[in-house]
């Protein structure tokens, strides 16, 4: 039990319609969270999501892990950025909400337009969607492979040039899934051997042994199964 008054939840992010930033191809969308600090009023870095290639609609499976104090106003800053490579980014637009404004919308979804610098609205939007999470002390250890994996034509998986790899999503509310764990990535080979993981039963199913969860196998960007 926390007796500090706080409880952590777990932020899934996706983006919609972002204003795309590059020229011969689509941008390449990163989100990172500040999170304001009451007192000092200064903006501290909080975590940030996994860039996803040439998508303006990317659903992001690296979810961010925050602490919700019931009694203090916390003010959260999503900067959505194109990233360019080589440290270059490019600022699509950024929402700015409190933790109370996502922890009180429906289904603790909270969409929101992005704004540019510049006041420019047309930049987008971003959808918060907020799970609490149960403390576990249960660890989970395994280690998977796969076989014989063909994408959706039947072709055997993956070839060459292209890497496997899966991500754990639990169910959520509304009957969403939502990623919660990606694995590392393996090179050209339909027998993909993953390396051992130890995960909490927090991670993987929210404390909840009873909760379902779903392994989905991906080949680069594309759900094999
Ligand atoms: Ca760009
Ligand atoms: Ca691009």
């Amino acid at each position: 039990m926390d007796t500090d008054l706080s409880s952590p939840v777990e932020l899934f992010i996706s983006c919609r319609g972002l204003k795309n930033l590059d020229t011969f191809s689509k941008s390449d969308p990163i989100v990172k969270l500040k999170i304001q600090n009451e007192k000092t009023k200064q903006w501290l870095p909080s975590g940030e999501t996994e860039r996803v290639k040439d998508n303006l609609n990317p659903d992001f499976q690296n979810s961010i892990n925050v602490r919700y104090f019931f009694e203090k106003h916390q003010v959260l800053r999503f900067d959505v950025l194109d990233d360019d490579g080589k440290n270059a980014f490019e600022t699509v637009g950024y929402a700015q909400m409190s933790m109370g404004d996502i922890m009180g919308s429906r289904a603790q979804t909270k969409v929101v337009d992005l704004k540019s610098n510049d006041g420019n609205i047309n930049r987008g939007r971003i959808i918060i969607r907020a799970e609490s999470l149960k403390s576990s002390n249960i660890e989970c250890h395994w280690r998977l492979q796969g076989e014989n994996l063909a994408n959706k034509v039947g072709l055997p998986c993956c070839p060459t040039l292209n890497s496997v790899h899966f991500n754990i999503e639990r169910s959520g509310a509304n009957n969403q899934w939502g990623s919660t764990f990606s694995s590392e990535k393996v090179l050209g080979t339909d027998k993909p051997l993953f390396r051992q993981n130890i995960l909490s039963l927090t991670k993987i199913a929210n404390g909840d042994e009873n909760k379902q969860f779903r392994i989905v196998m991906m080949c680069e960007a594309n759900r094999i199964g």
